[in-house]
């Protein structure tokens, strides 16, 4: 008896050739008419409601499915467009994907918004309401995760040929909630009600090994050849979903797997009398792809992650492969030249070791063709400078779990250590250095260094970055192959991130500029002129006034505190992490709120209401992250309940920030805060969706911060519209060994009282020494975030902004400026730099629109 329900049974039909008649339909319906038709159809036949069907799930549904099939038909005509044209593929490998909701993305890109709020409307439904509707899809962490979801969305646009992998998480993201002003964590179960975007695949299921162990055998040729033996195996069984470019008849797909228990592995434990045991067992595999890690740096050493990590890599090269085979037979001569994997981050980097072992030991390739053939298809992106964050595995659990994977490290590693023996003789200090494996008590596999050697391009995300990767983290293997490394700097999608997230900006900028900015948005430059046109000024203040309303609905609904649309909103989104200082934005507002109670009129005479909008989410283990938000509440509860304070300063945290919070967010906000320490945030792409939108930034010189400055300035011809501050990052590093706060807290009238206030006990009066670990990481001379050392230059640039925000014409200038040099910051400009400088793939018409 077999417990699997999840792999079908697949048997090929019996006639020869039915798949002609099969396909042979006519194109659907475009119109309101048909839309209606197949919602009426889906709602009653397929779900089987009726008129006393209350709950808008079924019409919801209705609605997906009624566009699935207009994406799945382009998605066909997509791919036969590919095979006919017999192109280059690019694969973009990620154990992340953070797509947020669908619907509205969908409905935009497919030119069916106007057409389905239409149909909805006959049928006495609202779309907004359905489109408020969906969950979701939060399989990622953060910046990574959502940057692999608008590269999708740029691919598709640009009709470029790439297939995202990923791992179909039954849990995604945690939700947050937050009770006694700390962070709660609640599963996040998305796909409870189903998701209607996907189409299971089942005849795609592959093999995944893990542990026992490998054996020499001679083939039939008398060929020493080695297999991997006695392993635990588990299915992966893929999930196509649908990604529609923009208006162009191109729909790409995303393949997410899913873990499921083979038959024989059910069978042999049941055969045995032990049927719990078997189910136990069915479960334990079916684990691998239960749970998305929530830890946006790495947490060490979990095998569990190790497992989904080569679930993904296995599942998706076994794919790919086969696929080639199918075309091309087991010739691999020309497989370089038409494959191309992108590896976002080392997360997928199984892919280097599991590539060479498919290559040799199931399609009985030598060790040199196929390093040949490895090497040539893989790219590695880096997404961190933290090196804490770098990913190592201990040699002990890698060997366990993945036996083969290891043997074929060390032999990489062998081959790369005689090459740089060769290159620098004697030098015995650089092999330790570079070598794969870090001795040590407990050796570990170096994770980056097998991705930089295992690919023939390496980059960082922002020119920063980029930068800093060669002078420290990889300089050695820089200097042997300085040409492998490259920058391509982040980008978002201005679909989603503005058409889609801020209707009324769209409608101002297409009666302004047409609307060739929804596919090359450095058209945005033409409205520099018009900053200067006081009536289009009154139209940009008015979008942005309905957009805060907006914000402050969700503000008020979800943290209970009323923001006016008047203040200056000033917003920090993103994960809570030490680097991003949440802790030097708090002790701004403690600063702001500290004038206020002195009752100087002198310090409070030009005032600028502001209201401070907080929110992300820690790594459950993250301690001292946690306690930054309970200190986040504490300060908001203070200020907000003191009615000496009014209007005048607010402070609210909002629980749960995800993609579509996100898209509420930017539009809403006049002042963007980017203020990591210099060299630490890798790139940030929070702060490129603000800049679209309109928001002016305050921040340091870090990541892409930087190149958003440079295009105002490349603009305006000036850097008056962006507020900088802080320490740079060769200013961060001489600061090493010679940092000593309490210096600058007692040489600062401002930081003094703001952490007597903080000492005093003032936001903890009823938990005493709550805020301890946060004063004592303030003022330790080894503090690496150096808060106190840029508290005085962000109070200065935080001035200059409430002084800005005071003349409504020059700040709305500096908005329209914003958005005019946002055009660089277009995921369509980072994929057709990756596309010409790494993929080298051709762009494929499809044939319908
Ligand atoms: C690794 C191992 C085990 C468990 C978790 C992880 C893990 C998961 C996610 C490590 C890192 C991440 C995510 C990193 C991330 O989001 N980095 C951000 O990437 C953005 C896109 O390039 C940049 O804009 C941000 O600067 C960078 O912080």
């Amino acid at each position: 008896m077999s417990i699997n329900h999840r792999t079908h049974n697949m048997r090929p039909l019996r006639v020869s050739n039915p798949t002609t008649e099969l396909f042979a339909q006519p194109p659907l319906g475009m119109e309101v008419a048909d839309l209606t038709a197949d919602i009426r159809r889906y709602f009653g036949n397929f779900y089987g409601r009726d008129k006393y069907c209350r709950s808008s799930h079924y019409p919801y549904h209705s609605l997906v499915l009624t566009l699935r099939d207009r994406l799945m038909e382009r998605a066909r005509k997509t791919r036969f467009a590919y095979e006919e044209a017999g192109v280059k593929h690019a694969y973009y490998l990620s154990l992340e994907f953070l797509m947020g909701r669908t619907l509205g993305n969908a409905l935009l890109n497919l030119g069916l918004d106007t057409v389905a709020a239409e149909a909805l409307g006959q049928l006495g439904l609202a779309l907004e309401e359905l489109i408020d509707n969906e969950h979701d899809a939060g399989l990622g962490n953060g910046g990574l995760g959502r940057l692999a979801a608008c590269f999708l969305d740029s691919c598709a646009t640009l009709q470029l040929p790439v297939m995202g992998y990923g791992i179909r998480y039954e849990y995604g993201m945690f939700r947050q909630r937050i009770e006694n002003s700390r962070q709660v964590e609640d599963p996040d179960h998305w796909l409870r009600d189903g998701s209607s975007w996907e189409l299971e695949r089942p005849e795609h299921t592959r093999r995944i090994q893990y542990q026992g162990r490998t054996e020499f055998f001679r083939d039939a040729q008398g060929k020493q050849r080695v297999r991997w033996i006695d392993s635990k195996d588990v299915l992966a069984v893929p999930y196509d979903t649908p990604i529609p470019g923009y208006r162009n008849g191109t729909v790409n797909v995303l393949r997410l797997w899913s873990a499921a228990a083979t038959d024989e592995f059910d069978l042999g434990e049941f055969n045995a009398g032990s049927y719990p045991e078997s189910v136990a067992a069915k479960n334990a595999a079916e684990n691998i792809t239960m749970v998305l890690y929530p830890n946006d740096a790495s947490e060490n050493g979990k095998e569990l992650r190790l497992r989904q990590q080569y679930f993904l890599a296995s599942a998706s090269l076994q794919d790919v492969l086969e696929r080639w085979e199918l075309h091309h037979g087991i010739d691999f001569s020309r497989f370089a030249e038409q494959n191309c994997f992108q590896l976002n981050d080392t997360h997928p980097s199984c892919a280097v070791p599991e590539m060479m072992r498919l290559l040799i030991d199931e399609y009985n390739l030598e060790w040199d063709a196929a390093w040949q053939i490895t090497t040539h298809t893989m790219a590695y992106t880096n997404h961190t400078l933290l090196p804490e964050a770098l990913e190592r595995w201990s040699v002990h659990l890698f060997g366990h779990l993945l036996p083969r994977l290891l043997e074929i490290i060390y032999e990489i590693n062998a081959h790369f250590l005689t090459e740089v023996a060769r290159r620098w003789p004697g030098d015995t200090e650089r092999l330790a250095r570079m070598s794969l494996i870090e001795e040590g008590p407990v050796p570990h596999v170096r994770m980056a260094y097998l991705a930089i050697v295992g690919s023939f391009s390496v980059n960082g995300v922002a020119a920063l970055h980029s930068e800093l990767l060669v002078q420290g983290l990889f300089r050695d293997f820089y200097e042997l192959w300085p040409s492998k490394f490259n920058n391509k700097t982040n980008g978002v999608t201005q679909r989603r991130w503005v058409a889609g997230s801020n209707p009324l900006l769209r409608q101002l900028l297409d009666t302004t500029l047409g609307n060739a900015w929804l596919t090359r948005l450095d058209e945005l430059r033409r409205l520099a002129p018009h900053a200067d046109d006081a009536g289009f000024r009154d139209q940009w203040q008015t979008v942005k006034y309905r957009n805060k309303e907006r914000l402050a609905k969700l503000v008020l609904r979800d943290c209970g505190v009323v923001f006016d649309p008047n203040a200056l909103f000033d917003v920090q989104v993103k994960r809570i992490h030490e680097y991003k200082r949440q802790l030097l934005n708090v002790l701004h507002v403690i600063h702001l709120y500290s004038r206020l109670k002195t009752g100087d009129p002198a310090l409070t005479k030009d005032w600028t209401s502001r209201c401070v909008l907080i929110g992300g989410k820690a790594a459950p283990g993250y301690f001292i992250a946690k306690r930054i938000i309970t200190l986040i509440c504490k300060v908001a509860e203070v200020i907000n309940s003191d009615p000496t304070i009014g209007n005048r300063l607010k402070l609210a945290f909002l629980p749960n920030y995800r993609v579509s919070a996100m898209e509420i967010i930017a539009p809403g906000t006049d002042l963007s805060e980017q203020i990591s320490t210099a060299g630490k945030e890798a790139s940030g792409t929070g702060n490129m969706k603000f800049m679209m939108n309109g928001a002016i930034t305050i921040g340091t010189l870090d990541g892409a911060n930087i190149e958003i400055r440079e295009e105002l300035i490349k603009l305006t011809g000036n850097d008056d519209n962006f507020f900088l501050f802080g320490l740079t990052a060769d200013e961060v590093e001489a600061t090493r060994g010679a940092y000593d706060p309490n210096a600058l807290i007692a040489a600062d009238a401002d930081l003094s009282r703001v952490m007597k206030l903080l000492e005093s006990g003032h936001f903890n009066a009823f938990e005493p020494g709550l805020f301890e670990p946060i004063i004592n990481a303030i003022r330790s001379p080894h503090d690496p975030w150096l808060v106190a050392a840029d508290f005085r230059s962000f109070v200065d640039a935080q001035e200059r902004a409430a002084t800005a925000y005071r003349d409504r014409a020059g700040w709305t200038r500096m908005s329209i400026l914003n958005t005019a040099a946002s055009g660089k910051f277009s995921t369509d400009r980072t994929m057709q730099e990756y596309n010409a400088e790494i993929w080298k793939l051709s762009s494929v018409a499809s044939t319908s629109t």
